[in-house]
């Protein structure tokens, strides 16, 4: 029996563990003892990680459409074939005619190695990932406010922090060593917050339980800034000396007085009141927030609103303290640190800038890079819904499930001329694909992957990919070569990550050798660096931080007569995303084998829904038939469902209006109704 360290596939804790296995195959895994995060435990996903590797329905060879069905065909003619037809669609429709989908599952090396393709090789800055459905908001808000969008803490920080706030995060269910860490701090005196409407586990240990209307945290939070400034609760010491504009941020509270803030969130103002004192009177506070916040219209504004709670209370830049939005994909953060980004190379190095342009396209080689920033991805499906955006090249990304309105996803996929799907199964979109191209999984690749508080840490291959499965960089070095570049020759995924080290400051100190047993913390940037586990400790990455003023926007789409519930999206401690892994993984789906949605007893009686009646769900994009969860986990008014599921798939209902700024679409609101099908 052979075990090899290697990191979890699944979510942002970056838990690491040994993958066991027995004559090539997969047996089972083993917790890693000493790790920092999940030191000796995993979570359910976690111990059964190894299950979906050897799944028959694993793709083996790169198939090609041909007579209208995907057919078997060797290496060398599918990728001759991806890169005359990517050429094709450029030469007819422009540069920037296709769109490359990154992956926050694929490693860091692998997704330098396609943004260096797409912009040096195919010369468009069209690149983008998962997280632009993600932490887009936090990305955009918190650079704007500190300088940098990463947690500014460390998980570790938990155990010396005296009140910690959660707001619009799951983090039992969808970061469970995390989760667990707060809750055995609340166990141990901590104080805990909650703000989000669901009665999700951590609420039964929290102090304050606040439930309020989903879209509702910006009035929420200049309520409870209001009372800080009204009752002088703040930091004016940290205000004074590390701060700016914070003259527009107190005009911007002063009429959110607890009463107008308890009318637009549902809440008594009392409970504003007492959040306000509870929260300004640590000494020591985190913030802990993901999708609840992020994923609105108004999400930048949420996470603006989010910064300047902790900076007017002095919570940022010690111990115990801090923003700290939870990335949710196992290297969602390495996708953003790599550049798989519209207008940012790898170390959120600007294309925009003549400077840096310059240095990328010397060190790689080419006289020439693309100046303007590219199509977010949310975009880029408009654009192909409307004809611009001609081929797609999608890597490690099941749009169809996990795009808002299904139904304009897949207008958007069929109305391309080419599309390339390479993953890890045949999913739902790479059934739409002109080319798929069969990927090896994390337990059959090297590379690294960075968690949530920015860790960089190395995987480790255990198996042999299944048939003429291929490790991601290798087929995008060989897309590179044939499309006639010589600069992606690399004799091992170490390299990269050597060339990588050399072109972004904050990964400068990176280097495999350094990585063991449990990586480095960025910024990193030289070999003697010890890496970092707290940001902005003497002034913030932006130099002093920014106080921006936040106005409330209603979400886009409200309840009316026709459609008179909120239908809020998100996920379940069993399955991850679209299904892909989780679905062929026995134990997992066992646990939650189909769709349902959540609704209050009031709202079930209303409709005469008993529990696990099947219903139909509709709203102004679709309509799906699920089953009914009854249940005071939400709300009267709000439902929720999880996305997971191809049949019964709440995305054929959301609305993909997106912010005007970070480009997210708004999967946490949007308004239905629910009838009980005969
Ligand atoms: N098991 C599992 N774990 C996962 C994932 C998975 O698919 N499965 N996905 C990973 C990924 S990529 C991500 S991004 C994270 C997401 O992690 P989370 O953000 O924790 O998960 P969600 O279920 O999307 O939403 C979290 C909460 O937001 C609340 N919410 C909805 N609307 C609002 C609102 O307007 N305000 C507030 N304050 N709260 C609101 C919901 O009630 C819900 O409890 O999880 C990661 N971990
Ligand atoms: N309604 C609703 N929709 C949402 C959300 C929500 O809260 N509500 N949340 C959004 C968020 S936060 C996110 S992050 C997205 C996630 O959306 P996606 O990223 O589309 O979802 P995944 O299922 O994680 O897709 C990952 C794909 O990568 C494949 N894969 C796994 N490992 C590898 C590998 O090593 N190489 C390659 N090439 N492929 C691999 C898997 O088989 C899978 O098809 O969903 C978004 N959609
Ligand atoms: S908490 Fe996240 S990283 Fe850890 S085992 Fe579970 S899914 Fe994997
Ligand atoms: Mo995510």
């Amino acid at each position: 029996m052979k075990r090899t360290l290697t990191v979890c596939p699944y979510c942002g804790c970056g838990c690491m563990f040994y993958l066991v296995s027995d004559k090539g195959r997969l047996i089972g895994v083993e917790p890693s003892t000493t790790h920092p995060i999940n030191r000796g435990g995993l979570c359910v996903k976690g111990w059964n990680a190894f299950a979906f590797v050897h799944h028959p329905d694993r793709l083996t060879t790169p198939l090609v459409r041909r007579d209208g069905a995907l057919q078997p065909a060797s290496w060398d003619e599918a990728l001759t074939l991806v890169v005359e037809r990517l050429r094709g669609v450029q030469e007819k429709h422009g540069a920037d005619a296709v769109m490359f989908a990154s992956s926050a599952k694929a490693t860091n090396e692998e997704n330098y190695l396609l943004m260096k393709l797409a912009r040096a090789v195919f010369g468009t800055n069209n690149i983008d990932h998962c997280a632009r459905l993600c932490h887009s908001s936090t990305v955009t808000g918190l650079a704007e406010t500190f300088g940098s969008g990463a947690m500014t803490n460390s998980v570790s920080c938990i155990d010396q922090t005296d009140l910690i706030l959660v707001i619009g995060s799951n983090t039992t269910e969808q970061h469970p060593l995390i989760g667990s860490r707060i809750l055995n701090a609340a166990r141990n005196g901590t104080r805990l917050i909650v703000a989000d409407n669901r009665r999700i586990r951590l609420a039964r240990h929290a102090d304050l339980h606040l439930r309020h209307k989903n879209g509702s945290d910006v009035p929420l939070l200049l309520g409870i800034m209001h009372v800080i400034i009204a009752e002088e609760l703040g930091d004016p010491d940290f205000i004074a000396a590390r701060t700016e504009n914070y003259a527009a941020l107190a005009a911007a509270a002063a009429n959110w007085t607890p009463e107008r803030a308890a009318a637009a969130t549902g809440l008594t103002s009392a409970e504003i009141v007492a959040t306000a004192r509870l929260y300004a009177g640590a000494k020591r506070a985190m913030i802990f927030y993901s999708m609840g916040i992020t994923q609105h219209s108004h999400g930048v504004d949420n996470v603006r609103g989010i910064a300047a709670l902790a900076m007017l209370t002095g919570n940022v830049g010690r111990p115990g303290t801090g923003v700290n939005p939870l990335r949710g994909q196992n290297n969602v953060q390495g996708g953003c640190d790599m550049g798989a980004l519209p207008d940012l190379y790898c170390g959120y190095q600007k294309v925009a800038d003549p400077q840096l342009r310059d240095k990328f396209a010397r060190a790689w080689g080419v006289a020439y890079l693309p100046e303007t920033p590219g199509l977010p991805l949310t975009r880029a499906m408009d654009a192909a819904s409307a004809g611009y955006i001609q081929g797609m090249f999608i890597m490690g990304e099941n749009p169809m499930i996990s795009d808002p309105d299904q139904g304009h996803a897949f207008t958007a996929l069929q109305n391309l001329e080419l599309l390339v799907v390479q993953d890890i199964f045949l999913t739902e979109t790479a059934l739409l694909a002109d080319i798929v191209l069969p990927a090896a999984c994390y337990a059959e690749k090297e590379g690294t992957f960075t968690n949530t508080e920015r860790r960089i840490q190395r995987l480790r291959k255990a198996v042999e990919p299944p048939g003429g499965a291929r490790a991601d960089g290798e087929i995008i070095c060989d897309l590179a070569e044939r499309a006639g570049y010589q600069g992606m020759r690399y004799s091992s995924p170490a390299k990269v990550m050597d060339e990588i080290a050399t072109l972004t400051p904050i990964y400068g100190g990176i280097a495999y050798d350094r990585l063991d047993p449990h990586g480095l913390q960025w910024p990193c940037p030289n070999r003697s660096h010890p890496g970092t586990p707290l940001l902005h400790v003497e002034r913030f990455t932006r130099g002093l931080g920014h106080f921006s003023p936040v106005v409330h926007r209603l979400p886009a789409e409200i309840p009316d007569d026709e459609y008179p519930l909120v239908l809020t999206t998100g996920r379940t401690y069993f399955h991850w995303h679209t299904g892909s892994m989780t679905r062929r993984t026995h134990l997992l789906d066992r646990e939650e084998p189909r769709s349902f949605i959540e609704l209050h007893p009031d709202d079930a009686a209303r409709l005469g829904v008993r529990d696990r009646d099947a219903l139909l769900v509709t709203s102004r994009r679709g309509e799906i038939e699920t089953q009914a969860r009854v249940t005071t986990m939400v709300i009267p008014g709000v439902v929720f469902m999880p996305f997971h599921f191809a049949e019964g798939a709440a995305n054929a209902l959301t609305n993909n209006v997106l912010d005007p700024e970070s480009s997210i679409p708004e999967f946490k609101v949007c308004a239905v109704r629910v009838e009980k099908l005969p």
